[in-house]
């Protein structure tokens, strides 16, 4: 039988024979009686090397060096302490000289993308991101740069890269930190239906579908339902799902289909109670990716030579009122209005400006005006034409959008009426939600988060679709 061990802890097995099951990143042939191979098992990499002798025929050299790339081998050999620190793998101080390898699955040659090339940055327009271009730049002479259309169209082979490996594993493990936090303050994780009779928030930008002999919509969010569990009398919900948004938005930052970290609860005084939790859930699950995803961090950062995240020193994340951010931006020279909304140029602009001021890439505007949230958002007491509404932004990018909802249905009803597109309450997809205010709910507030966006800026990668194992958007919906 084949002793399957992990490449990392070959440090035990130093001078002893081992078998294990691996792949091969390149092999070389030096000479006719020498072979050097590189394998690898997830994030880790090994020198192996092969000689001939009296116990090792030359055409076995010959078999081991040009085994193809990307084959799937069980190897045999003996672990040694390693010459000198060997640059080209991660396992630096130890090799594996080769006594036998098996090919167990062999790999196609030519591959229509090659690993390596999946492990360097991405050309510089996708690095800017508003395109995909299929064009390849040189690079200072080395060989050209694969554009991200490429790789996509390649993902299972792009995907093995490094970089991509620690991608999703960071974002595995921004899920698990999200639920660990919210567990232990009582949170119950839940699911809402992602088929829908009607449009949840009113908005134009929702999918239809055929249902049997009815028209459905995929869930843009499950905000009516988050709310409604409120009214269920679940205190405290979090849900991890998908969310479709018919948008046409050919950005860095925008999928079709992403996965919506989101929360809902009961407050007792204030709409801050809330946003505390959101904040301290956020400085939570950025401390704990600093220690259990480090390697995975610096890795990925290092391709992409981006700066470390900046966390607030005192601790507090910056709460800067919607009118204060204005303000900000007037000074620094942007013209806009007491109650627009933000471009994006100007989000970015305000997120260069908090960081000079408080050292900081992660902070959140609060009390936005009324009229650019949706109609479910609780007007401001001391401001009609503000509203008790946040945003969260890292490296000056949103990356959550949350409320105090409207909990009176009399309200609520005046409220979607006089929206700007007016909701119907009695409408086929609100009724049951805006009936849900009738009997009794308490005073409830929440945030949605985008988890592609959460990883995509903590990383500071160029491009949302690299956190999207394989990415919705209006070109793509294969592989
Ligand atoms: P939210 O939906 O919560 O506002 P968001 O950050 O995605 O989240 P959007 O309203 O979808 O916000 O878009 C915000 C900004 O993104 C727009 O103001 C616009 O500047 C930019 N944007 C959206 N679609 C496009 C597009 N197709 N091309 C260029 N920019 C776009
Ligand atoms: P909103 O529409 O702002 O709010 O969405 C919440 C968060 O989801 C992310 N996001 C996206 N990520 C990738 N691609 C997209 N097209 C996209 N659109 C949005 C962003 C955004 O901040 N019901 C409210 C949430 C709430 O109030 O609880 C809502 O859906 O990170």
């Amino acid at each position: 039988g084949i002793v399957r061990v992990n490449l990392d802890d070959v440090a035990n097995n130093v001078d002893e024979e081992i078998t294990f099951r691996c792949w091969v990143e390149n092999a070389r042939v030096q000479s006719a009686k020498l072979a050097f191979l590189n394998l690898r098992q997830n994030l880790s990499t090994i020198q192996a090397v092969i000689a001939a002798s009296d116990k090792l025929s030359k055409q076995m050299v010959k078999f081991c060096g040009t085994v193809s790339t990307e084959s799937t081998v069980v190897v045999t050999g003996l672990v040694k302490k390693a010459p000198e620190p060997i640059k080209s793998a991660s396992i630096q101080d130890f090799e594996i000289h080769i006594k036998k390898l098996f090919i167990e699955v062999k790999a196609e040659v030519p591959l229509p993308l090659q690993v390596d090339d999946a492990e360097r940055p991405l050309p510089a327009e996708t690095a800017v991101g508003e395109e995909q271009k299929d064009e390849q730049k040189e690079e200072g002479g080395e060989r050209p740069l694969v554009s991200l259309n490429t790789r996509l169209n390649n993902r299972t082979l792009d995907l093995r890269a490094k970089i991509n490996q620690s991608i999703f594993v960071v974002k595995s493990g921004v899920c698990a930190i999200f639920q660990e936090f919210l567990s232990k303050k009582g949170f119950t994780l839940v699911q809402t239906p992602k088929i829908l009779g009607a449009a949840s928030e009113g908005g134009a930008n929702v999918f239809e579908l055929k249902y049997f002999d009815r028209q459905a919509y995929l869930a843009q969010s499950p905000q009516f339902y988050k709310q409604m569990l409120i009214a269920s009398r679940f205190q405290k919900v979090m849900e991890i799902g998908p969310v479709f948004r018919a948008e046409n938005s050919n950005t860095a930052r925008h999928l079709t289909e992403f996965t919506g970290l989101d929360l809902e609860m009961e407050f007792q005084e204030h709409y801050h109670e809330v946003m505390g939790v959101l904040e301290d859930l956020m400085l939570f699950i950025f401390n704990e990716l600093n220690v259990r995803y480090k390697r995975e961090t610096d890795l990925i950062r290092g391709v992409y030579h981006v700066d470390d995240f900046k966390l607030p020193e005192s601790g507090n994340v910056p709460r800067i009122p919607f009118t204060e951010g204005i303000k900000m931006l007037r000074e620094a020279g942007e013209t806009l209005g007491d109650y627009d909304d933000l471009t994006t140029p100007q989000e970015k602009h305000l997120g260069r400006l908090v960081l000079e001021k408080y050292n900081t890439d992660f902070y959140v505007l609060d009390q936005f005006p009324i009229a650019i949230r949706p109609a479910y958002t609780m007007p401001s007491p001391h401001d009609p034409k503000l509203s008790n509404s946040y945003d969260f932004f890292m490296r000056g990018q949103e990356i959550c959008s949350g409320a105090q909802r409207i909990h009176d249905s009399e309200l609520l009803s005046k409220q979607m009426r006089e929206h700007d597109p007016p909701i119907d309450p009695n409408g086929a997809g609100t009724k049951d939600y805006v009936d849900c205010f009738r009997y009794g709910c308490p005073p409830h507030a929440g945030g949605g988060f985008g988890l592609e966006r959460i990883v995509q800026f903590w990383l500071g990668l160029p491009n949302i679709r690299m956190c999207s194992l394989f990415p919705r958007d209006p070109q793509r919906v294969v592989p």
